[in-house]
Order: C-alpha cells, then structure tokens, then sequence
C-alpha cells in the first residue's frame, strides 16, 4: 500500500485536496482510501474509509477536561496514539493500493508533539510513504511567505522522515504568470535572492539571504508542483511525482 500524509499549516487546503486527489485516482480506476487524522475537524469534503473520530471524542474530551482548542486537540491525538494499532488495521483491511492520509492543520501540535510521528510512522510501517507538504499560494506568494513556508516544510520532513512534495496549493488564486514566477524561485536560487533583495530591507533582508543560502546548502529538493484542488489542475504531475517516490525504493517508514 502507498501511503501520502497531507501536512500543512492551518487552512492550507490539506482537506480539499485530500478529496481531490482520491477524485483523480478513482477517475484512474485505481483503488483508494481516505484515513483522516483531524480529531477536531466537523465536516470535511470527503466520506472517510477510516477515522480517527471513530477512537476519540474530540467534543468529549473538551468538555469533560475543561480543555481550550488546542488544549484538546493536544489530548485527543495522545488518547489516539493507544489505537494506532486499530487505525492501521483498518486501513490494510481496505485493500487498497492508495491511502491518503488527511492531517490536522495545526501543524505545532501534530508535527512538533510526539503523537503526530509516532501515528505516522506505526500507520505506515514498512509500507512506501511520503509527506505532500501544502504550501498556502495566499502566503506563498512573497518571497519572504515562500522562503518561510519552505523553511517551515523543511522543518516538518526533518519530523517525519519521510521523501517529501512541496506543493503550492490554491493555484488558482493567481495569475499565471505569478504562479510561474513562484516555481522559478524553486528552480532557481538566484531569482529568489534577486526577488528578496528586491522586496525586504535591512536585518529582515539579511535573516532570508541566510535562510536562502541554507536551503541552497541542502540541495533544495523537488521544485515546486502548483495544484488547484478546486479546479482540479495540477494534480496530473502531482501523481507523477508520487509515482517517481514510490517507485524509488528508499522511501519506507522506519
Ligand atoms: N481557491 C481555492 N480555495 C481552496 C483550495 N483548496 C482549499 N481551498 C479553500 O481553503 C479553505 C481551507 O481548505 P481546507 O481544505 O479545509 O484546509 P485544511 O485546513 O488545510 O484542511 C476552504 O475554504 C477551501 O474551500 C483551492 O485549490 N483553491
Ligand atoms: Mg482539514
């Protein structure tokens, strides 16, 4: 089974593309289930195969503990961590070829705790597996948005471990040529740097050279896919490149 984490902050589109892209696949006639992994979220766009909520009571345990959002959103990932087992069972009796696991958005708490690696890695075990890090086209569109979304994606692959995209979701907010001119900031270090001499000043301008220079040190990885999970664009390529993961070879869960 080829598992895909969705991972990125808050309202980055995590969901919708989850969705759309079990769209795509079952438009390929390929076989697919959606794990979802947000203890909190209400209505998300698409029918779940397997549930976190089915384990946890977010509401509950809000109640019960007094708690405040994050508090208990805290809470409700640490209880599930004691069902990974039945989490991972139910995922591998789906049968399916592809897993697109949904995760929650407040990437402080789920990737920064222990509960959200630990989930990832007990769910995945041995099975291929990559991290689709969703970089919001709202914040991205700067080149200090993007630098920063880019550091904090590095930060996140450092907490999973596993091969990682980086997407520019929500594509369709922006011109063309914008979205053109982002991608080129991947693929090219120095028009970055040109873009960030032009657009920040002082210790700021000095604070994103450095961080640049750095990701440049660690080879930057994959350039940038931009996807639309509204309109469907983009998700094509995004599959190409999952394939070119998942047929890699060195890309299973620790
Ligand atoms: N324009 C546009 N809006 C999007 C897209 N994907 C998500 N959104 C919107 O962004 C908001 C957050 O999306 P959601 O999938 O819930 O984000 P999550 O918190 O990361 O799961 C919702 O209002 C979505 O309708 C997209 O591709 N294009
Ligand atoms: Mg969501």
């Amino acid at each position: 089974m080829f598992f895909t984490f969705v991972v990125g902050t808050a309202g980055s589109g995590k969901s919708l593309l989850t969705a759309s892209l079990e769209k795509w696949l079952l438009g390929m006639e390929l076989s697919v289930a959606i794990v979802n992994l947000d203890p909190g979220v209400d209505s998300p766009p698409y029918t779940s195969d397997v549930d976190i909520r089915e384990y946890v009571d977010y509401d509950e345990i809000v109640r019960t503990f007094g708690l405040g959002p994050n508090g208990g959103l805290v809470a409700a990932l640490d209880m599930a961590v004691n069902h990974v087992q039945d989490l991972r069972d139910e995922v591998f009796e789906t049968g399916v070829d592809y897993a697109i696991v949904d995760c929650p958005g407040q990437m402080e708490l789920f990737a920064y705790r222990n509960s959200g690696p630990l989930m990832v890695s007990s769910i995945a075990e041995r099975e291929p597996s990559l991290t689709l890090h969703l970089l919001d086209a709202n914040i991205a569109r700067t080149p200090e948005g993007y630098l920063s979304s880019m550091l904090l994606g590095l930060s996140i692959n450092l907490r999973f471990g596993l091969p990682q995209l980086n997407l520019l979701s929500k594509s369709d907010i922006l011109s063309d040529d914008k979205v053109e001119e982002i991608v080129s900031w991947s693929e090219d270090p120095y028009v970055l740097e040109e873009a960030l001499l032009e657009s920040s000043r002082g210790l700021n301008r000095e604070y994103a050279t450095a961080i640049l220079r750095m990701l440049q040190d660690l080879g930057g990885g994959p350039v940038l896919l931009p996807v639309s999970a509204k309109q469907m664009t983009g998700i094509g390529h995004l599959y190409g490149a999952m394939q070119r993961i998942f047929l890699a070879g060195d890309n299973l869960v620790r």
